[in-house]
């Protein structure tokens, strides 16, 4: 009956969704987090009282909410409620310090920003940020509510978010987001993984990224769904979480996969193997899920982990099927109503099956631009709409996609990205620091591992590795730091000056093999 309904009744805002959800199931547990149940009824009239606490913040249709906050109820609620006033909410990572928070608030021009305690409301003064600080306990959880005013709900053509990513520049572009993209890409997933209002999802990702966010709770929230939150990520509790047999998801990177496998295993030797009850999908993506940890995870636990491809900017771009073949080091094929294909790097046309070049997407999840950045904007797609990814790869004849690395420098640690100029900027204000280059090296927990080659300003670099690697930390998000700091007397460059990077990271290889994380 309610699947009748829903069909007539297609959310194309997060607002309708919600709307639909509190008419046909207002007493199903949306959220479940810290052992508390919070029905859709329950949500909506919280995310009432957060679009009064922002209207009487200022903020008007069109304005931006930054949630600089961790998993919580608080964070659910006031993304709903700045949506029902037709805001736009900005994410922002916890981890963020001074570098990137002072760009991002002032780049989106937030005039609010949303912590959960006094240390991070100092540090968002530290940034110099514009914008009101308002904390998370103002709105409380408790208590009898109202239902929403629904006549401040956006249309579907409003900008829902704003993520900040790809900072080939140094500085990271936010990335517009419509409620019709992100409903369509809730269609679309809904669709594909089977996910309806019975499922309940495990989700340990923060919501502050799109996988957590667009993917896991807008997911939720489209199928009308229950989702049982968790500050984060952790294997033992996830494992005993399973064996409970509510949970039916759980989406992840590959990092929490290969520590699930490394717990998994220590228990199995203990002699209490892990049982998990209940489940019926674990999806992988955000980086690449390696074919070894793909068998061992089904060896140990008995489930083959669909992989799929995303991006910021387009929440969700490739998966492997539900039904079908779920084939490792593969990202499967476009979700329904999407399209993906291959081009030649130079001359942008497209390639035959087998050939490796860039991947391009085109639907209705595609962003609509990088705010107040018409120029990136306009470099991002090609002519016919089709949006440049920046991920190399190839198609097989039978139409899996295969990522096989990056056009851009990006470097992915378990499942966050780095930039390696951002990294490379900090540095050079070191006043030791002459020039400084920034690779990614294999890593056996992360995928990938940050290393800062650095050419010193004079030859006594005693201590300076640390020092170098403190000062990174106390600029930026601590999981970009280096992990180790190399001395060179020069970079390789070629002939314009630039530096050669490929070289590099062949000579740290050769130096030193593959290293894990301390
Ligand atoms: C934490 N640390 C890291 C990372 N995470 N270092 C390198 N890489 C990382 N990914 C460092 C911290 O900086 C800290 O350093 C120390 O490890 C302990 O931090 P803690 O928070 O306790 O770590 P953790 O809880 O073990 O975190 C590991 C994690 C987490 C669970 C794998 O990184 C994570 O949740 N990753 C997922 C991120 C994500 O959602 N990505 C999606 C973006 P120190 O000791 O110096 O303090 S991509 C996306 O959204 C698109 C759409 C897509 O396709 O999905
Ligand atoms: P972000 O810009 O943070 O949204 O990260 C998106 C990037 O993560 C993509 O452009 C890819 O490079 C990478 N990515 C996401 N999913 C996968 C996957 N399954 N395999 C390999 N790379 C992935």
């Amino acid at each position: 009956m309610i699947i009748m309904i829903y069909e007539m009744n297609t959310p194309l805002t997060t607002i309708d969704a919600l709307r639909r959800a509190v008419a046909h199931a207002p007493k199903r547990p949306f959220l479940i987090f810290d052992g508390r149940s919070f029905s859709y009824e329950d949500i909506a009239a919280i995310a009432a009282r957060w679009a009064a606490r922002l209207r009487s913040a200022g903020v008007e249709r069109g304005d931006r909410v930054a949630l600089f906050l961790e998993n919580s109820p608080a964070f659910v609620t006031a993304y709903l409620g700045a949506h029902l006033i037709g805001a736009i909410v900005v994410l922002v990572n916890t981890l963020y310090r001074q570098t990137e928070l002072r760009h991002i608030l002032t780049d989106s021009e937030a005039k609010v920003v949303l912590v959960a305690d006094q240390a991070h409301a100092d540090l968002v003064r530290q940034a110099d940020a514009p914008g009101a600080v308002i904390f998370a306990s103002d709105v409380a959880l408790e208590g009898a509510g109202k239902a929403p005013d629904w006549t401040l709900a956006p249309a579907p053509g409003d900008l829902a978010l704003i993520g900040y990513t790809s900072g080939t520049t140094g500085r990271s572009k936010g990335a517009m987001l419509t409620h019709a993209n992100l409903m369509a890409n809730s269609a679309a997933v809904t669709r594909a993984w089977r996910w309806t209002e019975h499922d309940r999802l495990l989700l340990t990702l923060p919501l502050f990224h799109i996988h957590g966010l667009g993917v896991g709770l807008n997911g939720t929230l489209y199928a009308a769904s229950t989702v049982d939150l968790r500050r984060g990520f952790d294997a033992a509790d996830v494992l005993d979480t399973l064996a409970r047999g509510e949970t039916t998801m759980f989406f992840g990177v590959p990092t929490m996969y290969t520590r699930l496998i490394a717990e998994a295993r220590r228990r199995r030797a203990a002699g209490t193997p892990v049982r998990i009850e209940g489940m019926r999908l674990f999806v992988s993506g955000s980086a690449p899920l390696s074919p070894q940890t793909f068998a061992e995870f089904e060896d140990l636990l008995g489930h083959r982990i669909l992989e799929r491809y995303g991006m910021t900017e387009t929440v969700m771009n490739l998966t492997n099927p539900y039904d079908g073949e779920r084939r490792p080091g593969t990202v499967g094929m476009p979700f329904p109503g999407q399209e993906a294909r291959i081009v030649d790097v130079r001359t942008r046309q497209p390639l035959p099956d087998g050939e490796i070049g860039e991947i391009q997407v085109r639907g209705p999840n595609v962003f609509v631009g990088y705010w107040r950045n018409p120029q990136a904007t306009a470099e991002a797609f090609d002519a016919d709409g089709w949006f440049n990814t920046g991920d190399l790869g190839w198609r097989s004849a039978d139409g899996y996609f295969t990522i096989t690395g990056r056009a851009r420098e990006l470097i992915i640690s378990g499942g966050y990205n780095i930039y390696p100029r951002e990294v490379e900027e900090v540095l050079l204000e070191h006043p030791a620091v002459a020039e400084a280059a920034v690779v990614g090296l294999p890593d056996a927990e992360f995928g990938e591992q940050v290393v800062a080659v650095v050419v010193p300003a004079t030859p006594a670099t005693d201590g300076l590795e640390q020092e170098l690697i403190d000062w990174c930390r106390a600029r930026l998000a601590s999981y970009k730091k280096p992990r180790r700091v190399v001395f060179v007397s020069s970079l390789p460059r070629n002939a314009l000056g630039k530096v050669q990077k490929h070289a590099l990271r062949r000579q740290l290889q050769q130096a030193q093999p593959e290293r894990t994380s301390q």
